[in-house]
């Protein structure tokens, strides 16, 4: 369950948690118009710092204008330092932020332009996504019956509710059958992403993670990684993956902001490699997690940290 916070952003002002509410014929409930972002917040060695902000924002306000959502009402800057502000007036220094903007109550109908637009910013503390162990020991995941959505569907790009229902057949699958996850493959049988995470595929000292055409999320995390492992000198391709390439994998982690860096043990009950975290995992893992905690120098520049003096705080 979720551990509730004092506050939450809505339209510019915060309120109470309790009156966060929505009317039931709010659009988005009924038609999956809404455009979200989850975003860390890591308590660094140099205090709270929200883990590349901007580019969160960025891709937020990209899903709204696929969604023709063209005016949200707040800038890209405004609602980054609102992202700040909501961690701070809960007074977490370490939490995962959601920001989310949805066509709210007006008519009821597919027609959706008319409706008011409503963004609210929540933050709460969260774990682990894929178990306390998942990191070290890494997860047992399936190779989904269910497609990933196809590319003239529903966009992959965007971040919003409606992509959700595809990752939910996805993970439902897999966890009724014992899976930690579901990897799901894309429309010509090419491996895609699990319903929360991208993926990356080791063989040969050579990282391979599915390109954006193969219907994939531009997970930020997947763009963190990309840099890291080409900056600690390993040869990287995005490239189309088979799936049987998922069994002969020395390696394979998925990446995400729940995720982070999570190794995944095996693959429809095939171990891959060792049936453990692999080396390169470990040290790609090794340096994301420093980078977070503040505990290696942020070179990218990646943590915006909070600052205390914040309109919010005052
Ligand atoms: N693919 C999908 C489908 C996806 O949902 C995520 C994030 C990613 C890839 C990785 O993207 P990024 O977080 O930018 O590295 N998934 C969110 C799932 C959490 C949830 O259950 O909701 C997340 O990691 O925040």
């Amino acid at each position: 369950m979720i551990q509730p916070t004092a506050k939450i952003w809505h339209n510019g002002e915060f309120i109470a948690w309790d009156d966060a509410k929505v009317h039931v014929l709010t659009h988005a409930l009924h038609y999956g118009t809404s455009v979200f972002e989850g975003i860390r917040c890591y308590d660094t060695r140099k205090g709270p710092g929200v883990f590349r902000l901007a580019e969160h924002i960025r891709r937020m306000f990209d899903s709204a204008k696929i969604y023709r959502m063209t005016d949200l009402g707040f800038s890209r800057a405004a609602i980054e330092q609102a992202c700040k502000d909501i961690a701070v007036v809960n007074g977490l220094s370490s939490c995962y932020i959601r920001p989310i903007a949805f066509r709210g109550y007006g008519d009821v109908g597919v027609r959706s332009l008319g409706n008011p637009i409503e963004i609210y910013i929540a933050c709460w503390e969260w774990g682990r996504y894929l178990g306390s162990e998942a990191l070290e020991e890494g997860v047992d995941v399936c190779v989904s019956s269910w497609t990933r959505i196809a590319p003239n569907t529903l966009p992959a790009i965007a971040k919003v509710a409606a992509n959700y229902m595809n990752s939910q057949l996805i993970l439902m699958e897999a966890n009724l059958h014992g899976y930690t996850e579901g990897i799901a493959l894309d429309t010509a049988g090419y491996v895609s992403e699990g319903s929360g995470e991208n993926i990356f595929l080791i063989r040969d000292e050579v990282i391979y993670t599915p390109p954006l055409g193969t219907s994939v999320l531009p997970g930020i995390t997947r763009d963190s990684v990309i840099r890291i492992a080409i900056d600690l000198g390993y040869a990287l391709k995005e490239q189309a993956i088979p799936r049987e390439w998922l069994y002969i994998a020395d390696e394979l982690f998925f990446t995400g902001t729940a995720a982070e860096v999570t190794p995944i043990r095996s693959v429809d009950r095939i171990p891959v490699g060792a049936g453990r975290r692999g080396p390169i995992t470990e040290h790609i893992q090794a340096e994301f997690l420093a980078i977070t905690s503040g505990a290696q120098h942020d070179r990218y520049g990646w943590l915006s940290l909070l600052d205390s003096r914040s309109s919010a705080a005052a």
